[in-house]
């Protein structure tokens, strides 16, 4: 390869399914291009990426990891990220930011539905991406390559290319051959692969990837094109800047493979990665930034970390930061580079660099700043939760200690949502599956030092009534000493249709519930109706004051509304109280070999019901099910879903209508209320 001037800083984000080898394969990277003297592994929890205990725990990423160095002279940055559904949005977050993405696969044609999701998202934002196919140590995965490629291929829109073709000694994969120098190689962990004589019988094989590469690269290049057409061998360096443009418009992906744990194949990988992908500012361009300006900052993550606080780190677009400057209004206290969990302080960054600020209180991730102000640039929606916690904590005294810690949480990851449920007091954690919500809870414990117990949250039940109840009659009369208590009320019950709400009639004639009184009663019975026969909030009836009576002195407004509560429970439980459960929409999508799957995901559940399903839209190969289920039966979806789906299937839902539920379902709902109330 040519000698080559020192690039601007550049950033490439690790992405793909969960334990497809990103963490490992950033560890050989890093090692590779001299950064690690000796590597550390998953198991053992000694990675640069995955710093945090609640990842090393799990021995998966738990949220994205940053390290920044050097190769051959070039400024490098690496984003580890997680590749679980369950924490999708960092993983998008490190995209936004990034150059170029290696995606992660495992050397298996049967997994190749996992990597769907992140392509689709590379695809859609046009972010240029290469391929590498990981774990070729394993035996016998070298010959199953092409079958994996084929299934591979049927997840991305764009074509993939074969920059390389495995030497296979055995079942083994022992070197490679470059297709654009046509050299071959043999592997030797932990360092530079040996320059070999082509193997013969390697040389088929060589010639028709070779073929396919150069004719993908010719569709997007008229003088590369009538080169093939008339069997001229193109020269080295035109092939190298068709596929440089190609990486970097996105039009092509080319697949590498190799062993992260062997650290086989890396070199390959880095110095295309040196020669071939694009600067800040070529992204720049994708992303719609206006190239000249003041100094400009996105943040795409915030921490808090212990000693230095908050940390809000983001890539550098435009000019340069130095510690000690103001933006947006804040006075930037720390300029750091991250290597893992180890900071190194810096006195200024510049355009390309990706670092850590210190102290940006109001900084939140996803915007960017500049000298004068916040600038509005793209950034990704929220994924909406799936999971919810009922949560307190558990020493009494904490709440305002938790309250604070929940809005740090949700400051480092905005995919938590918090909602303080109206009608059942409960305070919810949101989160987008089982171990995000379970890191959750270990964050605010290791973290942020508050101890927290979690609960399925209830369900919002609510009550209405079936019939009529007429001429029910409260009456509160009081004698205690000198002034006495008395209101006296005739009211009819009547039930409405669904949504009505509550509604009050006053039919008074004559005075005989004065005027100063009545709004009094519809207190009285809007208060009642917080709470109905059943134990829930009622809804959906409608009340008539026709006639009273009242006592010059000792009436007035508190009684009447005593009055109204007295008939009101006298009334409703003639009027046959219901429960109403709410039923959630649900959209399921699912690659469509799934889709009868999630159709009996919803109709396996007491009152699910499949309302129909459609292609998803932008999605090829992918289908969307809609359909209802009970609220009540739809905590574990999600689980179930990924566990049916290898984690790819996603689901959104929102409160659809109250529906009536009796019988023994309903019973064992009242019961546990009225057990519920009593305590
Ligand atoms: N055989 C083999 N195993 C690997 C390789 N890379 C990673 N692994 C293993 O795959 C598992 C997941 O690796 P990790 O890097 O945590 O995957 P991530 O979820 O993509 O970050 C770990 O047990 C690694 O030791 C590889 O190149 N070859
Ligand atoms: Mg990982």
């Amino acid at each position: 390869m040519t000698a080559k001037a020192p690039s601007a800083p550049r950033v490439a984000a690790l992405v793909g399914p969960y334990l497809s080898g990103k963490t490992s394969l950033l560890e050989g990277l890093l090692h590779t291009a001299g950064a690690l003297p000796r590597k550390g592994s998953v198991k053992e929890g000694s990675t640069v990426g995955d710093p945090s205990p609640e990842a090393k725990a799990r021995q998966m990423s738990v949220e994205l990891g940053v390290a920044t160095t050097t190769y051959l002279g070039d400024p490098w940055t690496f984003i580890d990220t997680p590749g679980s559904v369950e924490f999708t949005q960092e993983t998008f977050h490190a995209l936004m930011v990034a150059d170029v993405a290696v995606v992660v696969c495992e050397p298996d044609p049967n997994r190749a539905v996992t990597v769907g999701p992140v392509l689709r998202f590379l695809d859609d934002h046009k972010i240029p991406h290469v391929l590498f196919i990981n774990k070729m140590d394993l035996p016998g995965v070298g010959g199953r390559l092409k079958e994996t490629l084929t299934a591979l291929q049927g997840v991305s829109d764009r074509p993939l290319v074969l920059r390389e073709i495995p030497i296979r000694d055995g079942d083994v994969v022992s070197g490679y051959v470059d297709l654009v120098s046509e050299r071959a190689y043999h592997y030797k962990p932990g360092q530079p692969s040996d320059i070999i004589q082509m193997p013969e019988s390697v040389l088929p094989e060589e010639k028709e990837a070779r073929q396919a590469m150069l004719e993908h690269l010719a569709d997007t290049d008229d003088h590369l094109m009538e080169e093939l057409l008339e069997d001229v061998v193109p020269p080295k360096e035109e092939v190298y800047q068709a596929m440089t443009k190609d990486l970097q418009q996105d039009l092509i992906v080319e697949v590498f493979f190799g062993s992260a744990e062997k650290d086989s194949g890396l070199r390959r990988l880095l110095k295309a990665l040196r020669h071939e992908a694009p600067e800040a500012q070529t992204t720049e361009q994708r992303l719609g930034i206006e190239p000249k300006g003041d100094a400009l900052v996105q943040i795409f993550k915030t921490l808090h970390a212990p000693h230095v606080g908050k940390l809000s780190i983001g890539r550098v677009w435009r000019g340069e930061l130095t510690d000690g400057m103001t933006l947006a209004g804040q006075r930037l206290s720390g300029v750091y580079h991250l290597f893992g969990g180890k900071q190194e302080k810096l006195t200024k960054a510049i355009a390309g660099d990706i670092v850590a600020l210190g102290r940006l209180e109001e900084t939140r991730t996803g915007q960017a700043l500049s000298p004068g102000g916040p600038v509005d640039l793209p950034w990704v929606p929220l994924v909406q939760p799936v999971v919810g916690l009922a949560i307190h904590a558990t020493k009494s005294g904490d709440e305002v200690k938790l309250s604070t810690a929940l809005q740090k949480l949700i400051e480092e990851d905005a995919s938590y949502a918090l909602e303080q449920n109206a009608d059942t007091s409960e305070r919810i954690l949101w989160g987008q599956g089982e171990i995000h919500l379970k890191v959750a809870l270990d964050r605010l414990k290791s973290k942020f030092n508050v101890e927290v117990a979690a609960d399925k949250p209830q369900v919002p039940y609510k009550e209405t009534i079936k019939k009529a109840a007429k001429e029910i009659h409260g009456r509160h009369k009081h004698q205690t000493g000198g002034h006495g208590q008395f209101g006296d009320v005739w009211i009819h019950i009547k039930p409405l249709a669904r949504g009505e709400g509550i509604k009050f009639v006053d039919e008074i004639v004559g005075g005989v519930v004065p005027r100063q009184f009545i709004p009094a009663v519809e207190a009285g019975m809007r208060d009642f109706c917080k709470q109905g026969p059943l134990g829930f909030p009622v809804v959906d009836l409608e009340v008539t004051l026709y006639f009273g009576s009242y006592h010059t002195v000792d009436s007035n407004e508190m009684s009447f509304k005593a009055a109204a509560r007295i008939a009101m429970n006298e009334g409703m439980p003639k009027a046959n109280p219901v429960l109403l459960e709410p039923i959630l929409k649900v959209q399921i999508s699912v690659p469509s070999e799934y889709t009868s799957k999630a159709q009996r995901l919803i109709t396996g559940r007491r009152g699910g019901q499949v309302l129909g399903f459609d292609a998803k839209p932008g999605w090829n190969g992918w289908d969307v099910v809609e359909g209802l289920i009970p609220q009540s039966e739809v905590h574990d979806v999600i689980i179930e879903l990924r566990s049916l789906t290898m984690g790819v299937g996603t689901f959104t839902w929102a409160f659809d209508h109250l529906q009536e539920l009796e019988g023994r379902d309903a019973d064992k709902v009242v019961a546990a209320r009225k057990e519920a109330l009593a305590n």
